[in-house]
């Protein structure tokens, strides 16, 4: 098959070819980090352009994302079994408040995982009061921020001074990640570090794990 086709179904919303053909490129051997890699996120990506220009509607966009999930749901388990699972530190994350976006979140959290993390995910939608709660009860070595909507971005600063006005601030390592996100909002909101992509995310996640990030 043909992974270019495989990016055509997540583009069209249709979600029984996404799998099947999910399906074919696992059985002729093709590595689940290549199937991700060349077939889902550039599916994704053009279904981004489409939504931005105007050629998709919500409807649409929802229907890719579907095929998506249901494709990364069928990868999931091959990327981490070919990985380490050694738990190289405890993770927690989500999207922050008032942001329902979680593919991107998704991604990151199963190459995490992949790379031997152990992950708490705290969901969408998450307050800011849940994040630092969970931090402190799961002792979550990073805590991991995700963000799609400019407006939302802005609640992970409010995460920033809860942790802060706790004294939990030097307990735990903060990183962020999504499309408005950047290295620079990292340093103004005092976060330990921004990925800009599920792969980076890990790379990383390991360099504050030991303590040069
Ligand atoms: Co939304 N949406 N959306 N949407 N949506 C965007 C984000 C947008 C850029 C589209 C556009 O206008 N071009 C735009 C935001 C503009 C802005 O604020 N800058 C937008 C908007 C406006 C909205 C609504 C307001 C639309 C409306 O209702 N009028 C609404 C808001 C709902 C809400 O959250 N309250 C909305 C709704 C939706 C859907 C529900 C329909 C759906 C989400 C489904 C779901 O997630 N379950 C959706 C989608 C799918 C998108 C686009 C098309 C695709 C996002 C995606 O999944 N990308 C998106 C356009 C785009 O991004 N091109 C868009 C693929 C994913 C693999 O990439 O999420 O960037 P990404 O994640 C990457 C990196 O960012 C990074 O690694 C990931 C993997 O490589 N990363 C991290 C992410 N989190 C990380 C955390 C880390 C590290 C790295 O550390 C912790």
């Amino acid at each position: 098959m043909k992974l270019s086709d495989l990016a055509q179904a997540i583009i069209s919303g249709d979600n029984t070819l996404a799998k099947e053909l999910t399906q074919q490129a696992l059985e002729e051997g093709i590595p689940a980090l290549t199937i991700y890699k060349e077939s889902l996120i550039p599916g994704m990506d053009v279904v981004g352009k489409k939504m931005k220009a105007g050629e998709y509607y919500i409807p649409e966009v929802l229907l890719s994302a579907r095929a998506m999930k249901q494709a990364a749901e069928m990868v999931k388990p091959l990327l981490i079994r070919d990985n380490s699972t050694f738990a190289l530190g405890k993770v927690v994350i989500g999207t922050v408040k008032g942001d329902l976006h979680d593919i991107g979140k998704n991604l990151v959290i199963t190459m995490l995982e992949g790379a031997g993390f152990e992950v708490t995910d705290l969901g969408v939608d998450v307050s800011s009061d849940k994040f630092v709660t969970a931090t402190k009860q799961v002792g979550a070595d990073i805590l991991g921020l995700s963000a799609l909507l400019s407006i939302t971005m802005l609640n992970m600063k409010e995460v920033m001074d809860l942790l802060g006005a706790g004294g939990y601030r030097r307990e735990v390592k903060v990183m962020i990640g999504g499309a408005p996100a950047s290295q620079k909002f990292a340093d103004e909101i005092g976060a330990d570090g921004y990925a800009p992509d599920a792969g980076s995310a890990v790379d990383l996640a390991k360099k504050l794990i030991a303590g040069s990030g």
